[in-house]
């Protein structure tokens, strides 16, 4: 059984990219970017056929598991690790050779643990902060970003499900994906959060109004949801794309808005299938969601080298 088969727990997930790290060294580089509220080591890898800091190349940076109980999220950054790194194949090597990647496939390690072990349908981070808050866990991670943090879709009710943390960026977790966009924001073209579910690809804004290149991001967009939907099981659902606002709900303080606000030019939600089980997808149905997920991301990631060559770049001042 390969890693991105199925679910595994934390520590199988954290020795697998030490591993990679360990056999690749030449392409992968794994960095901690700190330690989760309850100590776990939350990692990513950066993925580069040459000088990571080399200016050149545009990036793909994508994140899984803020929310805990989307448990298909993590597979799919695992298996487009894999089809990078461990298993690219002849038709992808532009993929690994002309993009660079983040992958950063448990932003809620402590979440997701706690999904194992007490409860399958948790959502949030576990940190508590017994100063401002005595009475509940957690906070939801797609609340917590500085943008419209705590303006609409959020419940002010610490036990509640949407609760955006006592202040923006309240939550580690967060502020280390905040950290990366900062780093890199001048070469990341793409950023994808993955969630489920429901078949959406989701962007900005949260509250209807659209970034000035909306038509570019709609277009990669419904790029991504055909190559999927070409390979969907017949019962899935076809991808709706479009904003996250107008087909799905009104939320703000999410990583979406963020990356877009910190100046990334394409960002995403995607909201991976859940057939009829919603969050519990059997774990038989994972290679499916791996495959038809990989040909959407890799035809965003082609598309990004071609917007990369034509970016904007403000003049300096
Ligand atoms: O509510 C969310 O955070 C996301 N859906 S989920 O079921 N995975 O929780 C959707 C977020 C979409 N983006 C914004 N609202 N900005
Ligand atoms: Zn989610």
């Amino acid at each position: 059984r390969m890693i991105f088969q199925g679910y595994q727990r934390y520590a199988e997930i954290d020795r697998y990219l030490e591993t990679i790290a360990e056999r690749y060294p030449d392409l992968v580089t794994l960095v901690t970017a700190g330690q989760s509220f309850e100590n776990r080591p939350i990692k990513y890898l950066k993925i580069s056929t040459t000088n990571f800091e080399d200016q050149s190349k545009p990036i793909i940076f994508m994140t899984a598991m803020l929310h805990a109980r989307e448990w298909v999220t993590t597979p799919v950054t695992l298996y487009s690790i894999y089809r990078l790194v461990e298993n690219l194949r002849h038709e992808d090597a532009d993929l690994r050779d002309d993009v660079d990647w983040i992958i950063m496939p448990l932003v809620n390690p402590d979440g997701y643990e706690y999904t194992h072990t007490h409860n399958r349908m948790w959502r949030k981070t576990r940190s508590h902060y017994p100063a401002v808050n005595d009475t509940c866990y957690g906070v939801d991670g797609n609340r917590n970003f500085d943008v419209l943090w705590n303006e609409f879709g959020v419940s002010s009710n610490p036990c509640a499900d949407t609760y955006p943390g006592h202040e923006a960026f309240s939550e580690v977790e967060t502020r280390y994906v905040r950290d990366i966009l900062r780093e890199y924001v001048p070469r990341i073209q793409i950023f994808m959060d993955h969630h489920s579910f429901g078949n959406y690809i989701l962007f900005c804004y949260a509250d209807t109004s659209l970034p000035e290149n909306a038509a570019q991001i709609h277009q990669v967009g419904a790029a991504m949801g055909a190559q999927i939907d070409a390979r969907k099981l017949p019962k899935a659902g076809y991808y709706r794309v479009g904003n996250s606002a107008s087909v799905l709900y009104a939320a703000s303080g999410a990583s979406d808005d963020y990356a877009q606000v910190a100046g990334v030019p394409m960002s995403y939600t995607f909201e991976l299938p859940g057939y009829e089980y919603g969050f519990a997808v059997p774990p038989e149905y994972v290679d499916q969601i791996n495959e038809e997920t990989w040909h959407g991301i890799a035809e965003a990631a082609r598309l990004a080298k071609l917007y990369y060559a034509s970016r904007y770049v403000p003049p300096a001042p």
